[in-house]
């Protein structure tokens, strides 16, 4: 079927026309969403949509309803065809005509507990109150806009249950500040290489808020991001070093000062970070304009607490000294972590949110994976990166962060909606930049590739179909590499680590990456195409074929160190875990709400109508309510989770929290698990029809987390749960109460519901 979401670039005039107008109607549902004017409660009673979340098949909103200028365009001749949704003005920008700006580092700041108040970043925050274990309450004036009064500085909900687990234990040794900001323009980027290997891009010069330097600014409400500039930032850390990330939330006060989409009211969370809940970014534990919310991350080996290390184990659970050596530490060094994001989670808003700019990437650094290629020690992997720094360098270890946008007719990002299938852009970006190029020298180089996209999957390879080496899978390296012309299907949130040796090439050669997934709404993938056909342009889907243009520009100054060694990472030995319990979530539609969820006190949305949801160990299929319990497992104890897709021909990209599971089968079958899903994961890809079954544990941590579908407009459709970490006793209630926040302060009330197999 060609159903091809976006008009062809030949569209008439008034097809043209025609697809803007209803774009516009599309974009003030939006909006009256996002400013909290209507529920999508509203929406199914008024008939703008279906029960099942799809858009009524008229002109002006769904982008599927028939044309009225039905014969012009390429490939589109007949009646019937859709609406279509229009492309987004590229301005005369060419592919390929600009670099590609490395991701930008966040300061690291030195922290003492005790040694007073925290130093100012420079020229950006004044100096402010030292972390603490309980969230700060002192009391600061809150603007009229959000109701007046006094709230606490801090968002983070107060008192014993939401203090830092083992503060006192793993003190902040390194504190990284940012603010959610308004679009502004980067005047202090640091991609923490010299030019020569930034593209030549000079880090002095100031980097203005735009996606191409041919495409205009940004409004400073179209795009909110980290401290609101761009290129998206890196936040470096190693195992042992805990790290205190302070968030302020600087956007408008003003819920209605975004643009038309977006959310003021933020929730952090470190995907997939081993901590404990109240550093989670609970969906229902957000913060305000004004506030700030510290979060804090530890940065512990998974089973610090129960794992007994062999004298073999004890060699390799370490972290970089900082001079050449390591540092013992507990844990099962099995279950390190390299490559990590942390992203908004706000509920019913992620997908405006992370699409808006909520998204940065996160590098961890270990004995094994060190980010220093020469050091010889027989732990240190000696991947691609460099060997200027201890640890940590970037010279060839490139973070990518691939995105689709749209933008309205003047250019400013925009977010469409086609049916709460999800939303696909149609202009392809990597690190926030259009179609950009990055030079390389003749040597070998890793990229952590992650999908920060809202409903769109990525497909790729290189243009000449040569063998790339994927070393990593979401936060783990493989247990081996996996040599492979093409990736899988890199579904949203997924990071897949690659090694690409482009010693092979010559000077002034050029190679590009070609994305081969073709898509035709954010249900999921509609064709996985050949690399030719990719390449030939004949794709209605603007973001299928290259989008990342390699320039072979010089022979290394030094020679490459790096290696890819035949043994990485195996995962642990669970043979002598018991399995607890077995639980079933199955992720489908049609789901109902049954509890006067905890979110419509808060959100002004009303609450979270579906279509989606997620039944729970046969009971019921349910719309997510944040104050719902759905599962309970107890505190170091190993599960097995089968994951279904309840069907309809949607892909879910599932996501659990905490701890990396081992997938033990694909539809029923060990066999059907490919060699790049055998390591450790956090996101599971349910295709249509499908199950996985996985099996984690549970330690070291507590507290109220989630597993929900990362195709954010299911997610924030209802396709979530809760569940908890459950220690039968202090210092957590069981079952935990339900965060309640307002600009005023966070209250609690007792969970909504217990699904009845939950504990
Ligand atoms: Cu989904």
């Amino acid at each position: 079927m060609n159903r091809p979401i976006f008009l062809p670039p030949d569209a008439s005039r008034a097809r043209q026309k025609e697809a803007w107008d209803a774009r516009q109607e599309r974009a003030e549902i939006i909006k009256a969403l996002s400013w909290g004017q209507v529920s999508r409660r509203d929406l199914i009673k008024w008939g703008l949509f279906t029960t099942a979340g799809v858009l009524a098949p008229i002109r002006g909103l769904s982008p599927f309803a028939t044309s009225a200028y039905a014969s012009s365009g390429s490939g589109n001749v007949g009646s019937g065809i859709p609406t279509g949704a229009p492309l987004s003005p590229l301005f005369g920008v060419q592919a390929f005509t600009t670099p590609m700006p490395r991701v930008d580092l966040l300061p690291r700041k030195p922290y003492t507990s005790g040694a007073g108040v925290m130093n100012p970043i420079a020229g950006f925050l004044g100096p402010g109150p030292d972390p603490q274990a309980k969230s700060n309450q002192t009391a600061q004036p809150v603007p009229a806009v959000l109701g007046g009064g006094t709230g606490p500085i801090e968002g983070r909900p107060p008192g014993d249950i939401w203090a830092h687990q083992r503060f006192s234990q793993f003190p902040p040794q390194v504190v990284v500040e940012a603010s959610q900001a308004q679009a502004t323009t980067n005047t202090s980027y640091n991609p923490g290489v010299q030019s020569s290997l930034n593209s030549g891009i000079d880090p002095t010069q100031s980097l203005p808020c735009k996606f191409h330097p041919g495409f205009p600014t940004q409004n400073p409400n179209s795009v909110w991001t980290f401290n609101g500039t761009i290129p998206p930032k890196l936040v470096q850390g190693r195992y042992a070093e805990p790290i205190l990330f302070r968030h302020h939330n600087q956007l408008p006060a003003d819920g209605t000062q975004n643009n038309g989409f977006g959310k003021n009211t933020i929730s952090t969370h470190e995907h997939n970070g081993h901590h404990g809940a109240e550093n989670d970014g609970f969906t229902g534990a957000f913060f305000f304009p004004g506030q700030f919310y510290d979060y804090h991350w530890p940065i512990v080996l998974a089973g610090r607490d129960t794992y007994k290390q062999s004298a073999t184990d004890a060699k390799l659970a370490a972290t970089p000294n900082g001079s050449g050596g390591l540092t013992p530490i507990p844990g099962d060094w099995r279950e390190t972590m390299s490559t990590h994001w942390f992203h908004d989670h706000m509920f019913s808003f992620t997908s405006q949110n992370v699409y808006k700019g909520n998204a940065a990437m996160f590098n961890i650094y270990s004995g094994l994976d060190r980010g220093n290629e020469a050091i010889n020690d027989g732990v240190n992997l000696r991947l691609p990166s460099g060997t200027t720094n201890d640890w940590g360098n970037l010279d060839y270890d490139i973070n990518l962060m691939l995105n689709e946008k749209a933008f309205d007719q003047n250019g400013q990002l925009f977010m469409d909606i086609f049916q709460f299938d999800g939303f696909i852009g149609d202009v392809m970006c990597v690190n926030l930049t259009y179609k950009p190029y990055f030079e390389v020298e003749r040597r070998k180089y890793r990229f952590r590739i992650l999908n920060a996209s809202v409903s769109r999957f990525f497909k790729y390879g290189l243009s000449d179909g040569s063998p790339m080496i994927q070393i990593g899978n979401d936060g783990n390296l493989l247990p081996v590499p996996v040599p492979q012309a093409m990736s899988d299907e890199q579904g949203i949130a997924e990071r897949y680590d690659w090694v690409i040796d482009f010693s092979r090439y010559n000077i002034g050669d050029k190679v590009w990456m070609v994305n081969v997934c073709e898509h035709q709404d954010g249900k999921k993938p509609a064709a996985d195409l050949s690399l030719s056909d990719a390449l030939s342009g004949k794709s209605a889907d603007p973001c299928v074929g290259k989008f990342l243009e390699f320039r072979i520009v010089r022979n290394p100054a030094k020679p490459d160190q790096s290696q890819v060694p035949a043994q990485l990472i195996p995962n642990p030995d669970l043979s002598n875990i018991p399995v607890a319990r077995e639980r079933v979530f199955e992720f489908g539609s049609g789901a109902s709400q049954d509890v006067s969820d905890a979110a419509a006190f808060t959100t002004g949305a009303g609450g979270q109508l579906g279509p989606w949801g997620v039944k729970t160990d046969g009971n019921r299929m349910l719309n997510a309510s944040f104050g719902r319990i759905s599962a309970a497992p107890g505190l170091n104890t190993r599960e097995v989770w089968t994951l279904v897709n309840g069907g309809g021909g949607w892909d879910h990209p599932v996501h659990i929290h905490f701890e990396e599971g081992q997938i033990l089968a694909r539809n029923g079958s060990a066999a059907n698990v490919p060699a790049w899903e055998q390591g450790r994961k956090d996101v599971y890809r349910l295709h249509p029809g499908g199950s996985v079954t996985l099996t984690m544990q549970f330690r070291d941590w507590g507290g109220m987390y989630m597993e929900h579908c990362h195709n954010t407009v299911h997610e924030d459709n209802a396709m979530l749960v809760r569940w908890e970490i459950d220690n039968g006793g202090t210092p957590f209630l069981r079952p935990l109460p339900t965060p309640i926040p307002t600009p005023q302060g966070v209250g609690f009330i007792p969970p909504d519901e217990i699904e009845p197999t939950a504990f």
